[in-house]
This record gives C-alpha cells, structure tokens and sequence, in this order.
C-alpha cells in the first residue's frame, strides 16, 4: 500500500518534492508554523530576516518550505520567490484586527502575479488559541475571499498549539495534485 501511494505521489509530484511559499505580515506566526511542522515545537522566534528555508517531511511527500521575511522592505522581494512555486500558504494573525486591511492588500497583490496564476492558497487564519480571534466567516469577509477566482480555502489554526494543522495541509497537497 505505502508504495501504491509512493507510486502515485511520485507521478504528481515528481521527485516527490513539493515548493511551497509562507506568506503573510510579519508576527502572523510563519516561522513557528515551520518550526512547528519541522520540530513538532515551539521555538522563540525572531523577526525573519531574509528567509528560513526546510524541507518538511508530511506523508510521502517532501515539503520545500519557504518562510519570507514579512516585514515591508521585504515583502517587496517577495516576487523574486514566486517562479516554480507549487503552493502558497497565507499566514493571517487572526487577532490583528489593526491590520486586517493591509493584509487583504498584501493577498490580492500576489494573487495577480502571473507566476502564481495557477497556484492554490491556503489561508492559515492563526492564533486562533487566543481571545477575539477571528472567525472563518470574519476572515473570509476581511479578506473579500468570495471576489477572487481562485482555489483558496481558509482554515484556522494554532501553530503555537499545533491544532488543525494536518487536515489544513491535506487541503493543499490535494489541490495541487488535482
Ligand atoms: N498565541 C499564539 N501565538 C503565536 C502563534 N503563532 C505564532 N505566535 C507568536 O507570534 C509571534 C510572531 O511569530 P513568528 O512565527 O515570528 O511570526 P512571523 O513574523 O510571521 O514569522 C511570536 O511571539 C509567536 O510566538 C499561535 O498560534 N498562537
Ligand atoms: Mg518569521
């Protein structure tokens, strides 16, 4: 059976190995999401500077996982990442109501990108083990889901707590298969 899946993963994705973005505002919680998948802990994280890059292991796949520095001055090289990417995960502090706004800008503006044209999203709305944080609904409606044409889907999480963060996942691996 292990290589009945092997066999099919290998068809889909190749070498088996699957590139993946990390996107999102700085302090949304993208490097200890990749901590987290990576160690199954958490991890005193630190403004990224540049980008931390690992290749995750998640089922028979190798997840080559690119976390971005999301502060302004390098959000703007963000661009420079997209070619070959095969996924994309958005990383939304669900408690940062204040800068709601300015993520939605930050979507849209890599939705339009040619290079990510084909390329499924995952919404990780976060935090969601603290206080106020946002509903499915409220993000959906913050982030004007429903106006874009895309294969996007939000899911909530807590990367801290490691909750939810599997069955977000299979979302993905399946929408880049398909
Ligand atoms: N309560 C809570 N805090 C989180 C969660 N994910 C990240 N954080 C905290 O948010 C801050 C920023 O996290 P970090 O991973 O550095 O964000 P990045 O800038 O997007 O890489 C850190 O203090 C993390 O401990 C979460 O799911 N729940
Ligand atoms: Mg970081």
């Amino acid at each position: 059976m292990g290589s009945f899946f092997s066999r099919i993963f290998s068809r889909i994705f190749g070498k088996g190995e699957v590139r993946i973005l990390i996107l999102g505002l700085e302090n949304a919680g993208k490097t200890t999401f990749l901590y987290q998948l990576q160690f199954h802990q958490t991890i005193d994280t630190i403004p990224t500077i540049g980008f931390n890059v690992e290749s995750v292991q998640f089922k028979n796949i190798i997840l080559q996982m690119w976390d971005l520095g999301g502060q302004k001055s390098f959000r703007e090289q963000w661009k420079c990442y997209y070619p070959n990417t095969q996924g994309v995960i958005y990383m939304l502090d669900s408690t940062d109501w204040a800068r709601a706004d300015l993520a939605r800008q930050e979507l849209f503006e890599l939705i339009h990108e040619d290079d990510l044209k084909n390329t499924p999203i995952l919404v990780l709305a976060n935090k969601q083990d603290l206080p106020g944080a946002m509903s499915t609904r409220e993000v959906e409606n913050i982030l004007q889901i429903n106006t874009l044409q895309r294969k996007i889907f939000v899911a909530r999480i807590s990367a801290k707590m490691n909750t939810d963060v599997e069955s977000a996942l299979n979302w993905l691996i399946d929408n880049i298969s398909n």
